[in-house]
């Protein structure tokens, strides 16, 4: 059984959702990765999200570009939480998706990261695991701990002078 189920709209948001796959990957989170649409497929979409907590996933992640509904129609056949990520593309800037997924009226609600930022999803449901999973929780702890230690590697920069200064901090 799969902990965390990654689905997206399309294959062309393969090279954004599989940074989600690779994140979780590296937590040791067990998870799947499925293209469907719930526009294209929506008996697909329904059965799957239906079935989702009996089929053992604690969290879903949904990306999806345009007119973004996957994430939200995945949240209305399930009380598992949804993480819901905008995929840019050629239009809007990314703007459509953004706001079709993170305005979703009050009642069924979809966690939304930035756009295209498939890591933070997987970040996300991490925490969200960790909660009741000792080993997530230990590599999350590890994960940011390395974090830590890289930006303590970048030179700062200051915001005052235009120059960068090394030792501390980070630079954005
Ligand atoms: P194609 O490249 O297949 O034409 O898809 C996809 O997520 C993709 O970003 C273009 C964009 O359409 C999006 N799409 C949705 C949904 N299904 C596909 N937003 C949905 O169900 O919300």
């Amino acid at each position: 059984m799969a902990q965390v189920g990654i689905v997206m709209g399309s294959k062309t948001d393969l090279p954004v959702m599989e940074k989600a796959a690779k994140q979780l990957e590296e937590f040791g989170i067990s998870h799947t990765l499925d293209v469907m649409s719930a526009h294209r497929n929506p008996a697909k979409v329904t059965a799957w999200a239906s079935s989702a907590a009996d089929d053992g996933y604690q969290v879903l992640i949904a990306g999806a570009g345009r007119a973004a509904h996957l994430p939200g129609v995945v949240a209305a056949h399930t009380a598992l939480p949804v993480i819901g990520v905008p995929c840019l593309s050629d239009h809007l800037g990314g703007a459509d998706a953004l706001y079709s997924i993170v305005q979703m009226p009050p009642g069924v609600p979809v966690a939304t990261v930035g756009i295209d930022n498939a890591k933070n999803a997987a970040i996300l449901a991490a925490q969200i695991i960790a909660l009741s999973d000792g080993d997530v929780a230990a590599a999350l702890a590890d994960f940011r701990t390395a974090q830590a230690d890289k930006g303590m590697e970048h030179r700062a920069w200051s915001p005052d002078t235009g120059s960068e200064r090394s030792g501390f901090g980070f630079r954005p």
